[in-house]
């Protein structure tokens, strides 16, 4: 789904610490277009320490995905540099461990990125089937009966054209303008991780309320949902360690501003079936909370995972 900046002054400025993984993150830059290459390479950090960041609270346990003899996976995926689908034979990932492709491709003018979960087929034993469908966790991914959502992975496209702010020191907070790239990775990776996207997010709506048990603890009811259920409504408010912030899952993020994930947020992933050890970030080293003022929205739209 696209992340959009909308057109707000003002920023709030967090900063995380972060702990052992217990999921990995596995960045695969086969198709990244040059937008992490060469001279832009530093950006590899944010990504890594987004990915760190949500495998150090994932205390799920993946089953591998090995292909080989009679057994085949393939990875279904809109390569992140050209949207094109993307069929990958004989693709395995280790236990514990997402792989998710990144890349820059040209966008709209006004989309800042999307992100998804990946598809793939299987062919092989029944085991061996069952493993693609589910990793090892409670139900399978896909369906109308899915409650624990485990992908192999999905991918990250970044507007190559967007004005970004590449923190270069994430343990540092300062005044920028420009359009958060670590917000953006954070949300994006959300989206890989089922939020707004899985059936197990699906399942849990009705009409355009998220009923998620503990988003509805958190938020005190049902929590409203955009029209398309991908997002959070516009402007819906949660906290980071008590203090208020935007939710990094609504449709659009401010300029000069950075978003990490909110209660409401880290709610939801339960929701979705990941194994949570936290339900707040760390506590921020430090923290400016600027005045805002809201000039206006720019309209959301979805872009569509590929699906088995
Ligand atoms: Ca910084
Ligand atoms: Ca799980
Ligand atoms: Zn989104």
């Amino acid at each position: 789904m696209f992340i959009k900046p909308s057109l707000l002054a003002g920023a709030v400025l967090l900063t995380a610490s972060q702990s052992a993984n217990a999921i990995v993150i596995n960045f695969d830059y086969s198709y990244d277009g040059g937008f992490f290459s060469g001279s832009n390479s530093s950006r590899r950090q944010i990504l890594d320490a987004a990915g760190g960041f949500l495998g150090s609270i994932l205390t799920d346990s993946l089953a591998a995905i090995t292909s080989g003899g009679g057994n085949n996976f393939s990875a279904v995926f809109q390569r992140p540099d050209t949207g094109a689908e993307t069929v990958l034979s004989g693709f395995s990932v280790a236990a514990d461990t997402l792989t998710v492709f990144v890349g820059g491709q040209d966008m709209a003018a006004g989309n800042l990125g999307y992100g998804g979960f990946g598809g793939y087929q299987v062919s092989g034993t029944l085991d061996f089937s069952t493993t693609a469908a589910q990793r090892g966790q409670a139900s399978p991914s896909f369906g109308a009966s899915a409650t624990d959502f485990a992908p192999w992975g999905g991918l990250l496209a970044f507007s190559n054209s967007a004005n970004w702010y590449f923190d270069d020191d994430l343990s540092t907070t300062e005044t920028f303008s420009g359009n958060d790239f670590y917000s953006v990775v954070l949300h994006e990776l959300g989206h890989v991780l089922g939020l707004g996207s899985s059936d197990s997010w699906m399942n849990k709506t009705s009409g355009t309320g998220f009923t998620g048990a503990n988003a509805v603890a958190v938020y005190g009811g049902n929590v409203p949902l955009t029209g398309d259920r991908s997002h959070w409504q516009e402007g819906t408010q949660s906290t980071v360690n008590g203090l208020p912030q935007e939710t990094l899952m609504d449709p659009t993020i401010r300029v000069g501003t950075r978003k990490l994930y909110t209660e409401l947020d880290l709610a939801a992933l339960k929701d979705v079936g990941w194994e949570v050890s936290v339900t707040a970030v760390p506590v921020p080293s430090a923290v400016w909370f600027f005045g805002t003022a809201l000039f206006g929205f720019i309209a959301s739209q979805r872009k569509h995972n590929v699906s088995a």
